[in-house]
């Protein structure tokens, strides 16, 4: 019945009686229910689940020793984190995270925030944005590592990878650094990059006003990619296009409290004034808040995943060989790539095996040679030495038989000398006397 249905269909896609938006095999149909069912508290079973799981929230936080990136921290959260100051001798960047659970309502939050230590302190520069580039990419390989495991516990895995990056700038009112520029351009295809101007009471309200429009035509004008505020969704289309023409907040940290009328408010206090941090009208602290917080969270961290991440796997998993389509653009199964690696790989294996066969032989010809050149020298060395042997040899032999005639001659001389005496004692009837000596003699 079906497959008639099917060639039914098909024979009307093929005779052009049918697009596919009029074919039945494609077109929807509305219908409408009979009752209540119960499928419209889906957002709600939603909502309930993420409640009950809890969310997690990763903030880095780059910027020089002491521009305020603590005091912000414990501003934006309402709590006390950290007082630790670092120091300015550090002899590089380095990362220092720090995971907090916090509570509001019900709702729970695992807060981490990952602070740059040493941040431009260094005599060279050149350097600094390693560590947080590593450091961010070692997140993203956490990530990937476990979703590649065959038992993979993503649901309770702790995400450490970074949904945002507040970057500090220090409230020159010239420009940029060149340590900044570079710092952004490395992180922006990594990381939601949000660009705030510290400490922005130190810094007149026109100054303020030039050096965030600078701030802003120098990073178009170097091509960095910050965080625009997504104006997709109506709900907040409207705040997020009005606050992404804010862009750099300029804001003020302080957790003192101080009294502005009857009501205490977060403030810094100075000779001349108070900075009141929750007072827009003073600085951008709110709107951080709000884009940061309130309205942008969930967006950060679904950017993250979708755009960050998703570039770093993509690349990581391109970098291993794996591809979605053959070089005919035909869709290529995970199982062709490993197939195709797995013959790769063997094929590779194979050649260096017959290189390193045929290196081996190579050697062993060469050893063969020098050897068999050591033995023809060593043959040589021997020949020579047999040759001065004999030579040696032939001479004292001539030597002996030299010393052997002397020898002869002298037995010959002596036998004669004695005869002589003999002789000579028998004509004159003497005898011979023969003194010690002459007998040592
Ligand atoms: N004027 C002014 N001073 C601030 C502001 N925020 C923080 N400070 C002061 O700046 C100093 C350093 O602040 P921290 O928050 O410790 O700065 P940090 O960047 O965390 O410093 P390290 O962690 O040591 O690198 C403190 O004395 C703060 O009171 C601000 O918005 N305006
Ligand atoms: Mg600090």
């Amino acid at each position: 019945m079906t497959n008639l249905l099917l060639f039914w269909v098909l024979e009307g896609l093929l005779l052009g009686v049918w697009s596919k938006e009029t074919c039945p095999r494609f077109q929807k149909r509305s219908l409408s229910l009979g009752g209540h069912v119960g499928f419209d508290s889906l957002p709600d079973q939603l909502v309930s689940k993420s409640v009950s799981q809890g969310f997690c929230f990763n903030i880095l936080c780059v910027g020089e020793t002491g521009i305020g990136k603590s005091t912000l921290m414990n501003t934006l959260f309402n709590t006390m984190f950290e007082k630790e100051e670092a120091t300015h001798y550090e002899p590089g960047v380095r990362l220092k995270p720090r995971t907090y659970c916090l509570k509001e309502t019900n709702v729970d939050l695992k807060l981490t925030v990952v602070d740059t230590v040493g941040f431009g302190d260094q005599v060279n520069k050149e350097e600094s944005y390693k560590p947080i580039v590593d450091y961010i990419d070692a997140q993203f390989e956490n990530y990937l590592q476990e979703e590649l495991k065959i038992k993979r516990s993503l649901h309770d895995y702790h995400d450490s990878r970074m949904h945002v990056c507040l970057y500090f700038i220090a409230p020159t009112g010239h420009s940029l650094k060149s340590l900044d520029l570079v710092t952004m351009k490395k992180l922006d295809s990594k990381v939601n990059i949000i660009p705030i101007v510290a400490k922005a009471d130190t810094i007149s309200k026109s100054e303020l006003h030039k050096f965030k429009i600078k701030v802003m035509s120098e990073l178009v004008s170097n091509g960095v990619q910050i965080y625009q505020f997504p104006t997709d969704d109506e709900a907040v289309a409207e705040i997020n296009g009005t606050m992404n023409a804010h862009l750099p907040f300029a804001v003020v940290g302080s957790m003192e409290e101080v009294k502005v009328g009857n009501k205490l408010v977060k403030a810094r206090q100075y000779p001349w004034g108070v900075v009141q941090i929750e007072n827009e009208s003073h600085c951008d602290f709110v709107k951080l808040r709000e884009m940061l917080i309130r309205v942008n969270m969930e967006d950060l961290r679904e950017q993250t995943h979708a755009r960050h991440y998703e570039l770093y796997r993509r690349c990581k998993l391109e970098e291993m060989g794996f591809k979605d389509t053959d070089p005919d653009s035909e869709p290529f199964s995970l199982q062709e790539t490993y197939e195709a690696k797995r013959n790769e790989f063997l094929g590779e294996l194979q050649k260096k095996e017959e290189g390193m066969r045929q290196m081996f032989v190579m050697r062993v010809k060469e050893t063969e040679t020098d050897l068999k050149d050591k033995e023809k020298e060593l043959h040589d060395k021997f020949d020579q030495l047999k040759r001065m042997h004999q030579e040696e040899k032939k001479k004292l032999e001539e030597k002996r038989r030299d010393l052997e005639e002397e020898m002869n001659a002298f037995n010959r001389r002596r036998v004669a000398a004695q005869t002589l005496q003999a002789q000579s004692y028998q004509t004159t009837g003497q005898q011979p006397v023969k003194k010690d000596k002459d007998r040592k003699k």
